[in-house]
């Protein structure tokens, strides 16, 4: 009999969480055994033909970021070297590629946000850089060395002349060469900085962390498409001495309030978070993706894709 062996390699999941998921780094040598990519280069350059598909071009001699759709023109017209392929949510559109998320069964279900897999012509790489979400980059074809620094965070500085977050300052403080079927758990913020040795795929299994103002502006298109809510804003007893251009602490306190306890609502902020954390990738695709993404809230409520059942 073949034990059933996780991602996670000899660490389990349990420990995975308790010591690693957000808070370090972990690299897992032969996380799947006898690994072969199920979708090569020609294949990804196939997708990123494609209108449907999400994909970018990254080439390093002046960071150019370019959107695709591509061309058959477009991939003729590439350097040698030092380019990147990168195609978004392949999992909605290449099945077996979907068939990967099976293995991160110890994750809420509802927090991954796609499989973007990479090719890299020999010495590519997209910068250093970092990311606010967490992310399991599992090596496809090929070989690339990952570099790790510090955590980073808005105030690190990044080059001005290119629409990439690249790092000015980046100084390693490990780094490996993944061999397929090798993976590297990054938590958010980490420094990062991979090069192609040779041509290689990466398997970049992403996980959904809106931003505070992206959460904000969503909840409050909810709150103006439906719900009722009366309250206004009202004043702190006011003085005769405030009857002036001053804005009181007072007065700020009372806004404080008064949105504390609109967000203090479980019922009000556990549908919306639902909802907002299942919709679909790409709406538009759903009848061509099939994408499906659900979640039950601890009330027994469920949800699918962003509507409640
Ligand atoms: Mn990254």
């Amino acid at each position: 009999m073949t034990a059933i062996t996780s991602i996670l390699g000899a660490i389990s999941k349990q420990q995975f969480l308790a010591e690693y998921w957000q808070k370090k780094p972990l690299l897992v040598r032969n996380a799947i055994a006898n690994f072969e990519a199920p979708i090569d280069a020609d294949e990804l350059a196939g997708l990123a033909l494609e209108e449907e598909v999400e994909s970018r071009i990254v080439v390093e001699q002046d960071w150019r970021l370019q959107h695709g759709p591509f061309s058959e023109e477009t991939f003729a017209n590439l350097p040698s070297e030092k380019w990147t392929l990168l195609v978004q949510a392949v999992d909605l559109w290449v099945p077996e590629v979907a068939e990967l998320l099976g293995k991160f069964d110890f994750l809420p279900q509802w927090r991954i946000d796609d499989i973007m897999v990479s090719y890299a012509a020999d010495g590519g790489s997209v910068g250093p850089h970092f990311d606010y979400y967490d992310v399991f980059l599992l090596q496809g074809a090929g070989q690339r060395r990952w570099q790790i620094g510090g955590p980073c965070d808005a105030n690190c500085p990044i080059l001005t002349n290119t629409d990439l977050k690249i790092l000015k300052d980046f100084e390693p403080l490990e780094e490996w060469i993944l061999e397929p079927g090798d993976m590297l758990y990054l938590p958010p913020k980490i420094a990062h900085h991979g090069v192609a040795i040779g041509e290689c795929t990466t398997f970049s299994v992403g996980f959904r962390a809106p931003a505070v103002s992206e959460m904000l502006d969503d909840l409050a298109t909810e709150l103006l498409s439906g719900i009722d809510l009366p309250n206004h804003l009202i004043d702190p007893p006011l003085t005769t001495a405030m009857a002036d251009q001053r804005i009181t602490a007072a007065h700020i306190a009372s806004v404080r309030e008064l949105l504390k306890e609109t967000l203090d609502n479980e019922k009000l902020l556990g549908e919306w978070f639902a909802q907002y954390m299942t919709r679909p990738k790409y709406p538009q695709y759903v009848d061509m993706t099939g994408e499906s993404r659900s979640a039950i809230l601890d009330d027994s409520s469920s949800f699918t894709n962003g509507e409640k059942d």
